[in-house]
């Protein structure tokens, strides 16, 4: 295991002042009088846990806006273990039995961070998104495609603001791990939200490509296969330049379908198996290199599978384009 060194990178990488920008997101200081709603899931493999609440200035201020919270016990980093197994933690005994003790450890403050990803305000689709559901296969036709997945996302994508932002570096310049801003080929390449960037256990780093009509993997050809090899090519480059991963141990991947229709592709450490990294729903960049150059139109053109959610809209879609259509031959597991 790696720890992520916070020294000035020497590197050709580029590393930009921070021009972010004043803007009215609010700066949260604490969690003062937060008042949990509901819990919307947990995974105890994880150590996570999502929690649907609001923050105390918004009941105060009788404003109804709601926020999600992920709170995640930290990854260890060697540094951190040499500190812990130290007198200035205190033990307690819950069990021992031969050779065998089972304890409860209260390491000092410093030592006890815990990761918090807030969303705030939360609108419906945020809160669908973190919430725990029972999941379905989806068969995508490219007539499924057309006639149900597009009109949906069309309609009812994520905000991009968070993608323009950084592309326009706005917000999370700082963060900029490389950048190559070619408008047709180009891409940036910063930490994901999902790392807390103190391990190189749990890397996982998103390519954000500059061109801004790329949905997804439905829509890429071997017209966009110079951008797809520079991402491969320079994006693994850079995260075995900064962090010492090579090129074999990392998976670079695109998720169908994505939650946000900006193509944008996943940087994780091989080791670490993080969500959304299953085969349902992950296509390694490599392997669509090699489909597109295979045949132009392989994904304009293929039945892709993916995973569906219970409650997500698109799915009663599916279920009635199904009904209507199916004559024996449904082209949905549903
Ligand atoms: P996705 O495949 O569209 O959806 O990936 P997913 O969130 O279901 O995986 C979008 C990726 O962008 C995810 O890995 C997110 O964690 C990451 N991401 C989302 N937001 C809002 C931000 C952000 O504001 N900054 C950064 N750096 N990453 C983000």
């Amino acid at each position: 295991m790696n720890q992520v060194s916070n020294e000035e990178n020497p590197s050709k990488l580029r590393k930009l002042d921070d021009k972010n920008e004043p803007d009215s997101s609010p700066v949260f200081k604490s969690f003062d009088g937060f008042k949990v709603k509901r819990i919307l899931k947990e995974n105890p493999e994880s150590r996570c846990i999502v929690v649907e609440g609001s923050f105390k200035r918004d009941i105060l201020e009788s404003d109804s806006s709601m926020s999600v919270v992920v709170l995640e016990k930290t990854h260890f980093t060697e540094n951190e273990v040499n500190s812990v197994l130290t007198k200035s933690t205190t033990v307690e005994c819950l069990f021992n039995n031969d050779v065998y003790y089972n304890l409860l450890c209260h390491p000092p403050i410093e030592l006890n961070g815990i990761k918090a990803t807030v969303i705030h305000p939360a609108t419906e689709k945020h809160i669908e998104k973190y919430s725990a559901k029972k999941s379905f296969l989806i068969e995508e036709t490219p007539l499924i495609y057309q006639s149900v997945t597009l009109p949906h996302i069309s309609k009812s994508k994520f905000d991009l603001q968070w993608v323009y932002n950084i592309l326009e570096h706005k917000k999370e310049a700082d963060r900029i791990v490389f950048e190559d801003l070619n408008p047709e080929s180009g891409f940036i390449l910063l930490p994901d939200l999902k790392w807390d960037c103190r391990s190189t256990s749990n890397l996982y780093l998103t390519g954000i490509v500059c061109k801004k009509d790329i949905k997804s993997l439905r829509d890429l050809t071997s017209e966009h296969l110079p951008l797809l090899k520079n991402l491969l090519e320079k994006g693994s480059a850079a995260i075995t330049e900064k962090y010492g991963l090579q090129k074999s141990q990392q998976r670079i991947y695109l998720h169908y379908q994505p939650s946000y229709y900006h193509l944008h592709v996943h940087f994780t450490s091989l080791e670490f198996i993080p969500p959304g990294c299953q085969v349902e729903r992950a296509h390694l960049l490599a392997s669509v290199i090699r489909n597109i150059e295979l045949k132009s139109s392989y994904y304009l053109d293929s039945t892709l599978d993916f995973i569906i959610f219970e409650g997500d809209p698109l799915l009663e879609k599916y279920q009635h384009y199904v009904a209507l259509n199916s004559n024996g031959d449904n082209k949905c597991y549903l």
